[in-house]
């Protein structure tokens, strides 16, 4: 495959590099695509030395397939243009998502809807992709009709400028600030912009992206998303209702034999996921798994992941492994 990482100088792009070499995924040619401050610049992948080039350059070259992770704006205007000359574009911003004419996918969830005329498939926000993970085979059994999260998301989620905040904070130094309150010894109830309706955008991507992954929108989600001061790995707290019943040993079972989702719940080994324990993991870590008491059918769990693989590089490689293996590019 001629595969072009388009965003490859950034956060997300470098762990896709890392992510595909991992996974040997099948390169015959790749082309490394940043923005024009990059081109020129030299990358490494498997020990190979690479120049950046453009996204002009890269259209050119007609890629089979386009890996996005270069921001919201760089998405809207360049997928099309490589959509438009054959290439199948897995996009990472949130450009796409909520296209009716676009997929969303988790490729463990819903890769089945991917045919060969999709040329631009959305891969989730990072929050929403954790949450899925351990919501999908508990929706399929029990049936959700509500869910309640809050979040505790890492400031490697901004980008560059925010971990670098962090870091400044934590060494006393001054610096650009990301966020417009020191993070260091403190919790924002603010990621991403904040929306007419009181909410933020990421609270309304966690409120919707589930429906469209699930293909379903007989159940809610209400989110409260929160920036605190890790460096890396989303956690969650989440309480579901069900329509029906469920047994807490099912529903470890049921997780446990979940692909993509490892149970990590032993209250006497202090045994529960953590940020720490995520990094640079693919999977989706789920723990404190208990009934809640107040109300009848509801589950209380907390769900952590790596942002930057299952949250965002590993996600779309994986999408991208699932095209090549059903030959859909
Ligand atoms: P560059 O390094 O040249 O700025 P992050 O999310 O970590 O900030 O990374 C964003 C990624 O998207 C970087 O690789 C960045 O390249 C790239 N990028 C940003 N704006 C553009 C653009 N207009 N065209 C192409 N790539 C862009
Ligand atoms: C965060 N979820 O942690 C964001 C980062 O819609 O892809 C990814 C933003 C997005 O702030």
């Amino acid at each position: 495959m001629k595969v072009a990482v388009v965003g490859a100088t950034g956060m997300v792009g470098e762990v896709m590099l890392k992510v595909l070499a991992e996974r040997q995924f099948p390169i015959s040619e790749l082309l490394l695509v940043a923005s024009e401050r990059s081109v020129g610049k030299k990358m490494e992948y498997n020990g190979k030395e690479y120049a950046i080039i453009g996204l002009a350059d890269a259209v050119a070259q007609k890629p089979d397939i386009a890996i996005f992770s270069a921001g919201g704006d760089t998405s809207l205007e360049w997928a099309p243009k490589f959509a438009e000359v054959g290439t199948t574009v897995v996009d990472n911003s949130s450009a796409w998502r909520m296209d009716p004419t676009k997929k969303l996918v988790v490729p463990e969830i819903n890769a089945d809807v991917l045919t060969k005329e999709d040329k631009i498939i959305a891969n989730p926000n990072c929050s929403t992709i954790q949450l899925v993970m351990a919501l999908a085979p508990l929706h399929k059994k029990y049936k959700m009709k509500r869910v309640l999260v809050s979040t505790y998301q890492s400031v490697s989620g901004t980008g560059v400028k925010a971990v670098k905040q962090l870091e400044n904070e934590i060494a006393g130094v001054e610096g650009e600030m990301a966020y417009p309150y020191p993070i260091s010894r403190n919790a924002l109830p603010h990621c991403d912009v904040f929306l007419e309706n009181g909410y933020t955008k990421e609270e309304m991507k966690l409120a919707r992206e589930p429906q469209k992954i699930l293909d379903d929108r007989t159940f809610s989600v209400s989110a409260t998303a929160v920036r605190i001061p890790t460096a890396g790995g989303h956690s969650e707290s989440v309480n579901v209702e069900f329509e029906n019943d469920f047994d807490l040993s099912d529903v470890r079972k049921l997780l446990h034999e979940t692909p993509g989702v490892v149970v990590q719940d032993n209250p006497d080994t202090n045994t529960y996921p953590m940020p720490i324990y995520a990094h640079d993991k693919d999977d989706v870590f789920v723990g404190r798994i208990r009934r809640d008491e107040t109300q009848r059918n509801t589950l209380n769990m907390w769900i952590v992941a790596d942002n930057l693989r299952k949250g965002a590089a590993t996600n779309a490689v994986q999408i991208a492994e699932y095209l090549v293996k059903n030959q859909l590019v």
